[in-house]
């Protein structure tokens, strides 16, 4: 039985299955600073396998991966390429700046995707004045495209260019399994043309913490001290890491379900006159309810009285589908916002 969790405004709210539950309690505990707790040693070696990386590394939370990862890649006052509205660049509170002394490039994506001659052109060339490019950061899936899943095409498309300029290739996959899901290919298949991935546990996988930076060996050791320079070295952490097993060995197909949801609620927010402003192609419903004459108050307050939790801005909102939110939910919230239209 699945425990209901009425909530639109991210897949971050997820709660823990019964299963999860269970494995935190009967885990058993080690001190992870000192490689010693068997879940956390688990989930990584699980982790870098199912990417077809050589190592994994558990941390606290996409952020702290993106920031150890990054670091890892990096000297000071190297130079980085990000797209503009990647969460790196928008909502990690400045980290690469002030953590890493990083210089960030930014290149307008459409839909997510950066053209890998815009790429190519944002690289510095060798010269006295210039900081040195030695990072590209890709998002996939792209959150604030509306959830836009990369092809590995494109993944290719971008290997190729850091290739030609020696660049190394960071992924934040916080939903990187929701964009393997959309597109019917093996996670893997996307990662192998990247270093480094951040994939997060706690998001539609349902893990109550945590994320997993997997790569090459020698950049996950550096991301290791990293993390202990931030705070981020826990030690029975084999309670929030049991959970975070199931995750990604038995929580990735169902992603398919919140997909197939969004789906349902965006051609539903249509038919009522709602504007659905993104391409749906994952859990993500990004919509514009001007249309139909709302402010943000009144969606907010519409949400609240029939028992859901969104949070509007201006004129719009995002809408994400997730474990907790079922289809027979998603008809109920329609009819619900149709009688109140
Ligand atoms: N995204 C959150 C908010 O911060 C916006 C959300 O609700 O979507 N990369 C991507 C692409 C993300 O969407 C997020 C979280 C992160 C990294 C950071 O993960 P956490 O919240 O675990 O630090």
């Amino acid at each position: 039985m699945v425990e209901k969790n009425l909530d639109f405004r991210s897949d971050t709210v997820t709660k823990p299955t019964p299963e999860m539950r269970e494995a935190s309690y009967k885990a058993v505990l080690g001190d992870d600073v000192y490689g010693d707790d068997p879940e956390v040693n688990e989930l990584e070696r699980v982790g870098a396998e199912i990417f077809g990386k050589e190592a994994g590394l558990f941390v606290t939370s996409g952020t702290m991966g993106n920031a150890v990862a990054v670091l890892a890649h990096t000297q000071r006052g190297d130079e980085i390429i990000l797209e503009k509205k990647s969460h790196i660049y928008v909502n990690e509170v400045g980290g690469l700046a002030v953590m890493g002394q990083l210089m960030s490039r930014t290149i307008d994506g459409i839909k997510g995707h950066m053209d890998p001659a815009d790429i190519q052109a944002a690289v510095r060339v060798d010269n006295i004045h210039f900081p040195p490019t030695t990072l590209l950061c890709i998002e996939n899936t792209h959150n604030s495209a509306g959830g836009i899943a990369l092809t590995v095409d494109q993944m290719k498309s971008y290997r190729d260019v850091a290739n030609a300029n020696n660049l190394g290739v960071h992924l934040d996959g916080a939903r990187v399994f929701n964009a393997a899901v959309a597109l019917g290919v093996d996670v893997k298949d996307i990662a192998k043309h990247v270093d480094t991935v951040q994939l997060c546990l706690s998001k539609g996988l349902a893990a109550p913490v945590g994320s997993l930076v997997v790569g090459p060996q020698d950049i996950i050791d550096k991301a290791r001290k990293y993390r202990k320079m931030l705070g981020g070295g826990m030690r029975q952490a084999g309670i929030i890491a049991a959970p975070g097993i199931i995750a990604v060995t038995e929580m990735v197909d169902r992603l398919a379900e919140d997909h197939a949801n969004a789906k349902v609620l965006a051609e539903g927010l249509s038919k009522i006159g709602i504007k659905v402003v993104n391409e749906v192609q994952t859990n993500m419903v990004y919509v514009d309810f001007s249309p139909i004459g709302w402010t943000a108050e009144d969606w907010n307050k519409a949400c609240a009285d029939l028992g859901w939790k969104s949070r509007g801005r201006g004129t719009g909102t995002r809408l994400v589908t997730h474990y907790g939110i079922e289809e027979e939910d998603i008809r109920g919230f329609l009819e619900g916002i149709a009688k109140l239209v």
